[in-house]
């Protein structure tokens, strides 16, 4: 029922979806939350693919990757119903970290969603119409230091195929006014729930140097 609003306004519709997911986990301290369903956040978390189809062919293996861990978690939705489940399931077969598990999954995801919030930080905070440097500090901080040599490498030189700052926001229906907004309620409902995921782990003693 958001497809309309989110063709015309896919930065709308996402910071809609995560400002109503939050509601969810902004009591989480005081222990009075709502859990947060997998298949509500599969379906927020699939918003965000619309991000890379203005990336250009260089990020399409970032999409790719993105949309097949998103996969794995759609089809644990059929099973688990909570995103603790999944953490659970995986801590009694010791497969947290292993390859395509759920909650490899689950952390890969948490750290595509973390890199929009970054991305949207870097443009708040700078005016350069390349991207190159928005996107390098972005990913720099958040992905670079999880990701192999390679996967590294292959992506700052990807950089150098990126739109230019005004395309995107062409290509995302938005000008820097409307855009700017958008972004700041993305980067304040996101940071909830990344943390909440985060705890998920932290609170079964699974450190997150991975
Ligand atoms: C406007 C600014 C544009 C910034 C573009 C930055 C793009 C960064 C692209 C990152 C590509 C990552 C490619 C491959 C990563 C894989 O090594 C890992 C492997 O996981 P494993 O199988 O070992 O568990 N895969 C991932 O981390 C999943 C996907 C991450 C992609 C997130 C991208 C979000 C980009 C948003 C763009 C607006």
């Amino acid at each position: 029922e958001h497809s309309d609003s989110a063709i015309a306004s896919p930065l709308s519709a996402i910071a809609d979806a995560f400002e109503e997911l939050v509601e969810k986990v902004k009591d989480f301290k005081t222990g009075s939350c709502d859990h947060i369903r997998l298949d509500t956040f599969c379906e927020i978390a699939s918003l965000v693919t619309v991000l890379f189809r203005c990336l250009g062919l260089a990020f399409k293996f970032a999409e790719m990757e993105y949309v097949s861990k998103l996969h794995g978690l759609v089809e644990a939705s059929k099973t688990y119903q909570m995103l603790e489940d999944i953490i659970d399931h995986d801590v009694a077969n010791d497969t947290v970290k292993t390859s395509g598990s759920y909650s490899r999954n689950l952390r890969r995801v948490r750290q595509g969603l973390d890199l929009i919030r970054a991305i949207f930080e870097q443009l708040l905070s700078t005016n350069d119409s390349s991207l190159k440097g928005v996107a390098s500090t972005a990913y720099g901080e958040v992905c670079a230091p999880y990701h192999s040599w390679t996967v590294r490498a292959a992506v700052y030189a990807g950089m150098y195929t990126l739109p230019t700052r005004d395309q995107l926001f062409v290509k995302l229906n938005e000008t820097e006014q409307t855009a700017e907004k958008k972004m700041r309620r993305y980067i304040s409902a996101s940071l909830p729930v990344i943390e909440y995921i985060d705890k998920l782990y932290l609170s079964r003693d699974i450190v997150l140097d991975w």
